[in-house]
């Protein structure tokens, strides 16, 4: 018997990374929506994850959480949806996953808050150098890319296409031509636009009541 699967997350959070890889895995799971700084920090929410933070999953009596490692363990879990490369093929794979989690969403996230990275020293000392450096060396890898590790999609586009999509739709990562080419094919994805559906609905179950 498969394991079950949940699905904990929020339909205005980076839950919605995972609930695209869940839907191209294509097996059953439920969603339980939690709510910022009410269930999501309630002790039977912080059980699953003390950060008291969204996305997590769990799958039969294991629990992952971080949406790049999210992505990687479904495809490991569900190997027939093919969104992982052969093991002996993973390097690329590997690289710019970690590369959008620990460069890319820091990077963003620095910029968004206005704090720049903008001396050497600093520079040297913190993993992505700077917002230009991380999402110039991105926009080098893409060019003339349809996907980010190899010649098929991948958990990894995942990643990276919902990185730069809510970055570039939020102007907290640059426009750059690379972006725009790599991501437009990866948002017309049936399983991208059944997560968008189901995440609309999740909103509007969400919104308050008039009376
Ligand atoms: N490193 C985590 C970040 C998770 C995260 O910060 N989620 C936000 C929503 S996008 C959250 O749950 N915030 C609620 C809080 O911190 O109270 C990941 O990549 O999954």
């Amino acid at each position: 018997m498969s394991k079950e699967l949940i699905f904990y997350t929020h339909p205005q959070s980076r839950g919605a990374i995972v609930h695209w890889m869940l839907e191209e895995i294509g097996q059953p799971y439920s969603v339980r929506v939690v709510e910022y700084a009410t269930t999501m920090k309630a002790p039977e929410y912080l059980a699953i994850n003390p950060m008291g933070k969204v996305p997590a999953i769990q799958h039969g009596d294991v629990v992952v959480t971080e949406a790049a490692a999210i992505c990687a363990y479904l495809a490991d879990a569900f190997p027939k949806a093919g969104l992982a490369p052969a093991l002996d093929n993973r390097g690329e794979y590997y690289r710019w996953l970690f590369f959008a989690a620990a460069c890319g969403e820091p990077a963003m996230s620095d910029y968004a808050t206005g704090w720049k990275v903008d001396t050497a020293d600093l520079q040297r000392r913190f993993g992505y150098g700077s917002f230009e450096l991380t999402f110039d060396t991105l926009a080098g890898w893409l060019a003339g890319r349809s996907h980010v590790a190899g010649d098929r999609f991948s958990a990894a586009d995942v990643y990276v296409a919902s990185l730069l999509n809510f970055g570039m739709d939020f102007d907290l990562i640059p426009r750059k031509p690379e972006f725009e080419a790599y991501v437009a094919p990866l948002l017309q994805r049936s399983a991208k636009k059944r997560a968008d559906a189901m995440i609309q609905e999740l909103m509007t179950q969400l919104a308050p009541t008039t009376a």
